[in-house]
């Protein structure tokens, strides 16, 4: 018997392994929510908002590179998936969306709810179209999923309530081609010209983002070849452990002076798998080669001398195979000594204070990551708080970070976390977020509460916007209306909501709070009261640019005295 468009859709997601589908049911939906729900193969995930839907899809399709679903109904329903739709088109994240549309008789009658899907989602999506007819759905649909895995990104389609109940003609063809895009390998010329290119460098340095995953071992073969100091984006710095010798952190933003230092020094930089954005702290002289498999990454961030399109994995085994020994690690040990000097001073900065003290929140960062479970999922939230939880955190090796990397959304922490929980619910999910960003998709907290999702979410309470006031501040402006607000007891909430609540208000108290925090067996909050006046320790504030602070200081000090605007 023939199936309705509602269950091919379903065969085939469970054909290309789509366990779950996140949404908000309704409407135009209902066709599909019910197949769902007659397939023991997949599972409806609600949610309370439908951007939760798209970030916790956009959280499994980061983390493993494999294709999230996610739902929002007609107009509305829709409108709120856009925005969490950014998480995964930003990071390259193969994500199929699904939007009912308004019935099929009543299209372009500006019908209640009626909007113009294909405009909505033109901007986020690689592939964006509404199947008008049952007899569209088996090739629609194919050629989604196989936009969302070959240009890495959103593919989103709009379904008809009376298209999705209608019976589909047949099933999806060659189900078998809908996967992640294999490995591409360089060509022997530019492996050559590489070759040539690093015999005549005195020293090389090495930028490794996330297109390096997979080839963890011929990384520490180059490492080691090469006596060169490895760099990585924040979105590569689980790669490795933080310990290890050749692993030396971050660069810019997310990361110490060593890494910028390094970069800056070096006669050639290697850049591998990375589109980092921040030109600034990369060279503009034509001492890089970079390897990415899209042609079209090459050159766009730093000057490049040599780019190649190709996989780091092929890449880096063709290069090893005629790559000689280097003796010499002068320079790799100047860096080491650097990078001790800097974690020194992170050690300092993250010290827990005395008891009764206000808590520096890189203590509170610092202590998860003593705490955290070996092969923890850590998920960052956008703000101050990605500062404190990306620097302070000394990872394993065996941990993933997940966050709005390229995004940088405010809000998005928890529903990536709800995702990452569901691909594996005995692993340990911990998400730092700041009160600014909780409060805006609190309500996901349920999502994990209904889901029994046993997340653990920690809040940066430090009573407003905080790396927005920072940002004022480095200007020497003071605070503007609306930097600070009140907050509510986040642990109170938790408990309201059915989880576990936690609240932590002076140093002495925090490892032990943290501990029964992440010992509880649901899903738990953890409300750490921290002092907001704290600054983030980054190689781009220089030291003659602290002063701005003070001045800010004194002019929100003034202010508040005063109680005049001008001040
Ligand atoms: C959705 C969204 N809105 C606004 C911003 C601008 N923004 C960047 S950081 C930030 C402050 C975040 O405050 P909070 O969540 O409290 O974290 P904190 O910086 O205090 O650690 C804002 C509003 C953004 N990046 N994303």
């Amino acid at each position: 018997m023939s199936k309705t468009v509602a269950e091919l859709l379903v065969d085939t997601l469970v054909e290309v392994g789509v366990t779950h589908v996140f949404g908000i049911v309704g409407d135009a939906l209902n066709p599909f929510t019910d197949a769902i729900g007659r397939d023991d193969r997949i599972d409806w995930i609600g949610v309370r908002h439908e951007e939760g839907a798209a970030l916790a899809a956009a959280g499994q399709a980061k983390l493993t590179g494999r294709l999230a679903v996610c739902c929002g109904t007609t107009g509305p329903g829709a409108n709120h998936l856009v925005a969490g739709l950014y998480e995964a088109a930003k990071d390259h994240a193969p994500v199929l969306a699904i939007s009912g549309g308004v019935p099929s008789a009543k299209r372009g009658t500006d019908y209640l709810q009626e909007d113009t899907p294909d405009l909505l989602f033109r901007d986020v999506s690689v592939y964006s179209q509404t199947i008008a007819s049952p007899d569209q759905a088996p090739g629609v649909l194919h050629q989604a999923i196989a936009h969302a895995y070959g240009e890495r990104g959103v593919a989103h389609i709009s379904v008809p309530p009376d298209v999705f109940a209608a019976k589909a003609p047949a099933a999806t063809p060659s189900p078998a081609t809908l996967r992640p895009r294999p490995e591409v390998a360089p060509s022997p010329a530019d492996i050559a010209a590489a070759l040539r290119m690093i015999s005549e460098a005195a020293t090389v340095a090495v930028f490794c983002g996330t297109g390096c995953r997979g080839a963890e071992a011929e990384l520490q073969a180059l490492a080691q070849r090469l006596e060169a100091p490895l760099m990585h984006t924040f979105k590569g710095k689980d790669l490795f452990a933080y310990d290890d010798p050749y692993w030396i952190g971050g660069v810019g933003l997310i990361g110490g002076r060593p890494g910028v230092d390094a970069v800056a020094e070096a006669d050639l930089l290697l850049m591998l798998g990375t589109d980092y954005p921040y030109a600034e702290f990369l060279p503009q002289d034509g001492r890089v080669i970079q390897v990415d498999e899209r042609a079209f990454a090459l050159g766009r961030r730093a000057a490049v001398g040599l780019g190649i399109v190709g996989s780091v994995g092929p890449t880096l085994r063709m290069l090893l195979e005629r790559l000689p020994q280097r003796r010499d690690r002068a320079f790799l040990e100047k860096v080491t000594a650097a990078r001790q000097d800097w974690d020194r001073m992170l050690d300092e900065k993250a010290d827990v204070g005395r008891a009764g003290e206000r808590m520096h929140p890189q203590a509170v960062a610092r202590c998860l990551s003593d705490l955290a479970a070996d092969d923890a999922i850590l998920v960052t939230d956008t703000g101050e708080v990605t500062l404190w939880a990306a620097n302070w955190l000394r990872q394993t090796g065996r941990q993933r970070i997940c966050g709005s990397f390229n995004n940088a959304a405010v809000g998005t922490g928890v529903g990536l976390a709800n995702g990452a929980q569901l691909l594996d619910r005995s692993r340990q999910v911990i998400v730092q977020v700041g009160d600014g960003g909780f409060t805006m998709l609190a309500g996901e907290f349920m999502t994990a509460v209904e889901h029994r999702l046993p997340i653990k979410v920690v809040v940066y309470d430090n009573s407003g916007w905080g790396l927005v006031h920072l940002e004022m501040e480095r200007a020497g402006l003071p605070a503007a209306k609306g930097v600070g607000f009140p907050n509510m007891d986040f642990g109170a909430f938790a408990r309201a909501c059915g989880g576990e609540g936690f609240t932590v208000r002076e140093a002495g108290a925090l490892q032990a709070t943290t501990a029964a925090f992440l010992a509880s067996p649901g899903p738990a909050i953890l409300h750490a009261v921290v002092d907001p006046d704290e600054i983030p320790s980054m190689p781009h504030i220089a030291p003659g640019e602290v002063w701005k602070f003070g001045i800010a200081k004194a002019r929100e000090t003034l202010r508040a005295i005063v109680g005049r605007k001008d001040a």
